[in-house]
């Protein structure tokens, strides 16, 4: 519930000069500029961050808060790159790797083809000899047996690679996929756009200026994707304004981000493993930050196996307003890196999980029509 506008005056009345331009700008609807992004995260006021984040979030959703009924399929971990914070790759015969084959993909849609799954999720390692015939395959075999299911596939990175290995321009190889089947595109790979970043943590994957580029030419064929940050290893606020600052101007080009989903970087049997997991403090700063900076992106996204159910909960108040979904025990990337090891939560558990925080439980489809309000 939105409170008067008094009420906040009152509250912003002892703020420090900068931050009470930036409270007074955000509560008149005005956008907040690179410098206020990062004054927002250098403060300690958290209060503020989770009334300023609330505001935006509840005259964009009011109290509602999505979920969905989802699965992961993850091809393979076998990958052609060797990023430092990546705790689920493997090369071909090393101790823990997998691929399947596109059959053995194809039984686990088929085990779950009389549940009420909306969506299907697909992402794994950049596999050396898979190209974007064998994936549009895939997309085309899943349709054949959940022909309403909305298909939410491959990271940048990965169709970067797909697409060059089948030698073809980008965007012919995005509009193969889409007749394929694809439906939207997930957030990954975005790490930190910044140069000197990505150089330390995965320099040889896909760079920010491609990951962009390669949303942009998506957007424009009228597929719809999601954004992530990975955040908490070795960058500083000033690298995240970055970050978002270049979402926030291509959303403003195309809207057709769906979601913002910030990625805490998690520190287990990975090369970046003696970096400290930050503190839970600092994830609602930076849900909120987020919230309150990407005005033109409709859904901050907390993604709750990463983080945890209670951190979900606290996310509610710094600005989220969709918690993904069912998950059904489909993923290992998390897992692999420290994040929940069975994630799975019915549609009972993630509607109580929202609503003892005060919020409305809404599932939603993957381009957020409400399917039911609980
Ligand atoms: O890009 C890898 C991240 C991403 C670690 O669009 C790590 O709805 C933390 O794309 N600690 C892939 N994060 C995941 C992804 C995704 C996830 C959830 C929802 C959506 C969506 C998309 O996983 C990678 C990378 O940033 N990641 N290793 C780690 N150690
Ligand atoms: Fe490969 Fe993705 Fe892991 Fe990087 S993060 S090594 S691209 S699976």
């Amino acid at each position: 519930m939105l409170m008067e506008n008094a009420h906040y005056k009152s509250l912003f009345a002892t703020l420090p000069t900068e931050l009470f331009t930036i409270a007074e700008k955000v509560l008149a609807g005005i956008r907040i500029d690179t410098s206020e992004c990062e004054a927002l995260y250098l403060t300690d006021n958290l209060p503020l961050l989770s009334v300023l984040s609330n505001l935006v979030k509840e005259r964009k959703m009011g109290s509602l808060v999505f979920f969905n009924r989802n699965m992961h399929i993850e091809p393979s971990n076998i990958c052609v790159y060797n990023c430092r914070f990546c705790s689920y790759s493997r090369k071909h015969e090393q101790q823990g790797a997998w691929e399947m084959s596109i059959e053995e993909m194809l039984q686990k849609i088929s085990a779950v083809k009389d549940k009420k799954i909306t969506e299907i999720h697909i992402v794994g390692g950049v596999h050396p000899d898979r190209d974007l015939y064998f994936y549009s395959d895939l997309l085309r075999e899943i349709k054949k047996i959940k022909p309403n299911i909305h298909i939410k596939a491959f990271t940048a990175v990965e169709l970067e690679y797909m697409i060059q290995k089948a030698g073809i321009p980008l965007r012919e190889g995005l509009a193969v996929l889409k007749v394929s089947g694809l439906d939207s595109i997930p957030g990954g790979g975005a790490e930190i756009f910044d140069k000197q970043i990505r150089l330390k943590i995965c320099n040889e994957k896909t760079n920010g200026t491609n990951w962009l580029k390669i949303h942009e030419t998506a957007h424009l064929l009228g597929i719809p994707s999601n954004a992530t940050m990975l955040y908490g290893h070795i960058e500083k606020y000033s690298h995240r304004t970055d970050h978002l600052n270049k979402l926030r101007e291509l959303q403003d080009r195309t809207g057709k981000f769906n979601a913002f989903i910030p990625l805490k970087y998690k520190n287990k049997n990975n090369e970046l493993s003696k970096i400290q997991e930050i503190s839970i403090i600092e994830d609602l700063k930076n849900y909120a930050v987020s919230r309150i900076f990407l005005d033109n992106i409709p859904h901050i996204k907390a993604y709750w196996p990463m983080i945890g159910k209670e951190t979900t909960q606290l996310s509610l108040n710094y600005g989220v307003d969709d918690i993904d979904g069912t998950i059904e025990d489909s993923t290992k990337i998390y897992a692999m890196s420290g994040g929940e090891e069975k994630p799975a939560l019915s549609v009972t558990q993630l509607s109580e999980l929202i609503r003892k925080t005060g919020r409305k439980p809404v599932e939603r489809d993957s381009v957020y029509n409400v399917i039911k309000e609980y």
